[in-house]
């Protein structure tokens, strides 16, 4: 009797403290629930930055600036409804202060631009806009504010509040509020010099700008702001971590080792507050419209990637389009979102898990619900090593797995393992980690007629609301052109079955130009294009534009005979010995160009971002003159290439270039590439 007592309290025990794991888990809220199921939605940056060719303003800019020729946004709207997009968000004001609509707070918005005659209300038209096409609508505004005499004071937190009041109450229901995180750097300040203004920790009364957002607009998500709904992913590339929590620590229990940015990458397994990330990119190198990168609209592969690394890895992708002077999207901009979208429809076309095929595991109970493609019916497996397994009932070609946790009831899955049936055989297909709201897998195409996928790690009973596989088309994507200081050119194709043919005279290639098999040596100016193909289909063509031949450079009495500043390979770099901030070039002869760019370190956790420059220049490598001197806009969140132009030809055989402030207060100045502009 007693044993059986003893025996019924283990039992009991047991499944209390089962039940309190599961209870413990964090949980989203319906608000974030409804939010994560958008998957894929826009953002849209227009300013006066697009018309002063900026990526942050000074907050000087005059309101007579802003003059969009055709604006529409009804255009805008429509490309990311086309796109699949659910929703898009607007900057009503950036960090240069400038408001979209007519402020009663301030003069230093549309009301004194000559657009409409200082009549109009671009966030009035967008908000017709998505009403009238049915998208949702959400805004950003900018608590930095680099045109406000207040602020840094304690007043301009009303201030931001009255316009948040304005936004909140006048253009209808928002889905999302985006706060930047941005803060404090150089403006004018609504004063005659450009300063910085410091700013407290808790400068902000952020619980008073929640407060606001939860009574005008209960059903809308905050972004930033102290993290109140959502998380940035750690990053403006477009990637979330393959293994990729919901979850977060409180702050104070961050850990120490580890950047911010790769936390929140990361998200935290023992994580206490339901965070879902927000993958933020746009679809140019910049925020805004630039004229300059009108060839660096994102590639069709690349946007392909970004989606399978924010959506697969169970993130929401935030994709932003950049509206020029116009007031429109760019045709190559709206022509590729188009291709996105159709590409992405391909991808996901056919469901080859039907009703046809057989499943099993080692719980069999409701088991159809991981197949029945209704997100709220779902598999529960066993306290540990459930398995699912498809039998296709004949042999299937794919090559993309998704597989989808029912998370209101919070995310469970630490690591699974895919295996297929290969002549009889079990073969390992996969090895990850997390799957939460929906992980997609891609991979060399297999045939097969089994697949299983065992959970075996979790923090709580799996459950599975829908497993799926496809057979995507092979996507021919564009080849990347290097040239590394010996003049030799690679190019590079991520299709590992095609072809590729080549021009060195800019004309367009086709099956009938060179083919390419191995590196060659092209060391003058000139063009180069290149193409894959696979049978008659073909992608898109590469291009790359060389200039002098860097073969005689050399860094001056530099102690390390890295060069990888100029081997045109953006992955490798160069890093200045510490508080060394400066590298001086010896171009070997005098030669005579116009500009630099400057392309800062890539790496994920990257070293000596320089926030601003110093150019000089000497003929002897002793006495030098100092050329010229700027600030890099948002280059630490945004590290693409940058175009120094000097606006006039100078001629000299040294160069020295050199910072004195790096971002994250490193000592160093690290560089991928550094090349002159010759034209
Ligand atoms: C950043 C800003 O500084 C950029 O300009 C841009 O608005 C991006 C979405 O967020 O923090």
């Amino acid at each position: 009797m007693k044993l059986l007592r003893f025996l019924w309290s283990i039992l009991l025990f047991s499944s209390i403290a089962g039940a309190t794991a599961q209870e413990k888990l964090p949980k989203p809220t319906d608000l974030q629930m409804r939010w994560q199921k958008m998957e894929t939605i826009a953002f849209v940056h227009f300013s006066v930055n697009t018309f002063t060719d900026m990526e942050w303003g000074y907050g000087n800019e005059s309101p007579q600036l802003f003059n969009p020729t055709a604006l529409n946004c009804e255009q805008w709207v429509k490309i990311c409804k086309d796109a699949g997009l659910k929703g898009v968000i607007l900057t009503a004001k950036h960090h240069d202060g400038f408001c979209l609509w007519p402020s009663a707070y301030t003069e230093h918005s549309v009301k004194n631009s000559p657009w409409k005659n200082g009549q109009g209300d671009v966030v009035r038209e967008f908000a017709e806009a998505c009403k009238k096409h049915g998208l949702k609508m959400g805004l950003y505004l900018s608590p930095w504010d680099c045109n406000h005499p207040d602020y840094g004071k304690p007043e301009y937190n009303q201030y931001f509040k009255n316009q948040l009041t304005e936004l909140l109450s006048n253009y209808g229901e928002l889905f999302e509020i985006w706060f930047d995180g941005a803060n404090g750097g150089r403006g004018y300040y609504g004063t005659d010099s450009l300063h910085t203004r410091k700013i407290d920790k808790d400068y902000y009364d952020w619980q008073g700008f929640i407060d606001i957002v939860r009574e005008l607009q209960p059903n809308c998500i905050v972004h930033g702001g102290g993290l109140p709904d959502i998380r940035w992913v750690g990053n403006e590339e477009g990637h979330a971590g393959k293994k990729h929590w919901s979850t977060l620590l409180p702050k104070d229990q961050f850990s120490k080792d580890k950047s911010l940015p790769a936390q929140l990458n990361e998200g935290h397994e023992n994580g206490t507050r339901w965070l879902p990330s927000e993958t933020d990119v746009s679809v140019r190198p910049g925020w805004y419209y630039h004229a300059s990168e009108d060839h660096q609209m994102k590639s069709l592969p690349r946007l392909m990637d970004i989606y399978y690394e924010s959506v697969g890895r169970n993130s929401l992708l935030l994709l932003n389009l950049t509206p020029d002077k116009r007031g429109l999207v760019y045709p190559i901009d709206s022509l590729r979102l188009l291709e996105w979208k159709r590409q992405l429809d391909l991808d996901f076309k056919e469901n080859l898990v039907t009703s046809k095929c057989r499943f099993s595991s080692n719980n069999k109970k409701k088991l159809k619900k991981a197949f029945d493609n209704n997100y709220d019916s779902y598999w529960k497996g066993n306290e540990e090593n459930s398995f699912l397994e498809i039998d296709f009932q004949k042999p299937v070609t794919m090559n993309r797995l998704l597989i989808q946790e029912y998370i209101p009831e919070g995310q469970r899955v630490k690591s699974f393992r895919v295996d297929y049936l290969n002549d009889n055989e079990w073969v390992e297909l996969a090895k990850e980690t997390t799957i939460g709201y929906k992980r997609i897998l891609r991979f060399l195409p297999i045939t097969t007629q089994k697949v299983r996928i065992s959970f075996e790690e979790t923090l709580a009973p799996v459950m599975i609301t829908k497993v799926a596989a496809y057979n995507a088309p092979v996507l021919l994507a564009e080849p990347t052109i290097r040239r590394d200081q010996q003049g030799m050119v690679s190019i590079l194709s991520p299709e590992k079955f095609g072809e590729v043919f080549y021009t060195i005279d800019g004309s367009s290639p086709s099956r009938q130009s060179k083919k390419y098999t191995a590196p060659f040596s092209f060391d003058g100016k000139g063009t180069i294009k290149a193409v894959v193909y696979s049978g008659e289909n073909h992608g898109e063509v590469g291009t790359q534009t060389f200039g002098l031949s860097k073969e005689k450079w050399t860094l001056k009495e530099s102690s390390s005979s890295n060069l990888n500043l100029f081997d045109g390979k953006p992955n490798t770099s160069w890093v200045s010995p510490k508080k060394e901030m400066e590298v001086v070039i010896d171009f070997g002869e005098a030669i005579a160009f116009s500009g630099l760019t400057y392309l800062p370190d890539q790496a994920r956790w990257s070293r000596g971002i320089a926030l601003n420059y110093q150019i000089y220049t000497s003929d002897n490598g002793e006495d030098w003159t100092r050329l010229t001197a700027g600030d890099f806009s948002n280059i630490r969140n945004n590290p693409i290439t940058q175009t120094i132009q000097f606006g006039k030809k100078v001629t000299t055989r040294f160069l020295k270039f050199a910072t004195n402030t790096a971002a994250d207060g490193q000592e160093v100045l690290g560089i991928a590439e550094l090349d002159i502009l010759a034209e």
